[in-house]
């Protein structure tokens, strides 16, 4: 069967993770992905915490596969030439420069409009267009912390207390899958009106994106003067004085409570941990799984208003419960009475899920240098497609291909080599 974005003819002038991550996606499904890089070099990530010698490392493959790569120095006017011609051919061009650099190197969306009317131009910045800091140049960490992500996340008192960053790539991956439905969206709409457009997600917007419950929250402070979810209700108010949203710790970020409770080998293993989650409609069999129904009938617990000042009881009374129990164990038994719970799951544990492989979010993919890598493959799963990861490009792989594929004679291939243009 064709893949869906088969005809999709996609630049992709991106690099490092927040722009390779969506481009990668739509070649998944089936675009023709150029990924253009600087001849020599190509992107960073290439060489960036390489853990084989003169193999592209980890960083790249993971983030690059399916795609096509085409090596083009777009400062040379012969590599400049080689640009216009694909703009001239493509339907997308993606780009996560730093700001003013698509400009600086000629390409204003003036000019890519000019060449290719239907041309969907689509960035990714740190800040949005307009904004007071729009010209910074901006990593995950910083995203995370100019997006909201950082002041919600972590302790409120303590020595760690201070705003913490988190594993999960919310700065660049999320900007990427963001970008990728703002893209597809465009290519819809210029089936309708034949005309392209500029896409753009600052990496601010798509954290704040989704932090909306801590903004949530935010309101909700400023009209009410608490937040009675928290664990710091109602014993620790003064966290709420200021009327700014306080971290919460492993505090479920929804209407329900939860937390991170210890398990069998907690004391030796770094994630013998499970997730509780107190769903309110779930009380009554969380009271027989614990082999506490009395807890059923006593008002100090039946609502969850009722039972907040108890949460750390209640905390406590399931760890008591599961002290002699593995996750894996704890988690079988609360499932038996459909209560919200999961182990934490270490890297490892999560690369040899047998469940994961299954379902192709774990993959193994051949390389011609490296043998062969591990790596995610889509999260999005389909009933008529199965999208197959193949492996990243190396540097220059399908320079010659693209470039006759744009009409260049083996001899002109030659001579664009020559002055280091490709
Ligand atoms: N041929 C010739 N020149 C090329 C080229 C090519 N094929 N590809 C890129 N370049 C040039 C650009 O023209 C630019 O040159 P100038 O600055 O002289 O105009 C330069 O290479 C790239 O600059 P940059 O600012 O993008 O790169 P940087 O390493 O200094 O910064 C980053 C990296 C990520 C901080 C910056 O690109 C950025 O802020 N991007 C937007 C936000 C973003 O996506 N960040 C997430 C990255 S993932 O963590």
């Amino acid at each position: 069967m064709s893949k869906p974005l088969e005809g999709i003819k996609i630049i992709d002038f991106t690099h490092v993770q927040a722009g390779p991550a969506c481009t990668q996606l739509l070649a998944w499904f089936g675009a023709d992905v150029i990924k253009v890089e600087r001849p020599g070099a190509g992107d960073v990530t290439r060489s960036q915490l390489r853990d084989i010698p003169d193999a592209d490392a980890l960083y790249f493959t993971m983030l690059n596969s399916n795609k096509r790569s085409l090596t083009l120095d777009t400062k040379t006017q012969q590599g400049k030439e080689v640009l216009e011609k694909l703009i001239r051919e493509s339907d997308v061009m993606v780009e996560n420069f730093g700001p003013g650099a698509l400009d600086r190197m000629g390409f204003t969306w003036a000019r890519i409009q000019e060449l290719n009317p239907g041309m969907i131009l689509a960035s990714v910045k740190g800040f949005s267009e307009g904004h007071h800091f729009e010209d910074l140049k901006v990593y995950e960490n910083v995203a995370q912390c100019a997006g909201g992500a950082a002041s919600t996340t972590g302790w409120w008192k303590g020595e760690n207390s201070g705003p913490t960053i988190s594993a999960a790539a919310l700065g660049d991956s999320n900007t990427g899958m963001h970008l990728a439905i703002g893209i597809l969206t465009a290519y819809v709409g210029r089936l309708k009106t034949g005309k392209g457009q500029k896409v753009a997600v600052s990496m601010q917007d798509a954290v704040l994106n989704l932090c909306r419950v801590k903004m949530r929250d935010q309101l909700r402070l400023d009209r009410v003067g608490y937040l009675e979810e928290y664990p710091q209700y109602p014993h620790e108010m003064q966290y709420f004085e200021d009327k700014v949203v306080p971290r919460g710790g492993n505090a479920g970020g929804g209407g329900q409570p939860g937390w991170i409770l210890k398990c069998k080998g907690w004391e030796t293993d770094p994630n013998a941990y499970i997730y509780f989650t107190v769903q309110g409609h779930a009380w009554d069999p969380i009271c027989d799984a614990l082999g506490r129904p009395e807890w059923k009938t006593d008002p100090a617990y039946t609502t969850a208003k009722a039972r907040q000042p108890h949460i750390d009881e209640i905390f406590a009374t399931i760890e008591d419960f599961i002290k002699d129990k593995t996750k894996f164990e704890a988690v079988d038994i609360f499932r038996k009475y459909d209560i919200p719970c999961a182990p934490v799951l270490s890297m490892k544990e999560l690369l040899h899920d047998e469940s994961l492989r299954k379902s192709g979010s774990i993959v193994e993919v051949p390389h011609k240098v490296r043998g062969s890598y591990y790596t995610i493959g889509s999260p999005i799963k389909f009933s008529d497609l199965k999208p197959e990861v193949s492996a990243s490009p190396l540097l220059g792989e399908h320079t010659d291909e693209v470039l006759a594929g744009l009409g260049y004679t083996p001899q002109q291939i030659a001579e664009l080599r020559e002055i280091r243009a490709v």
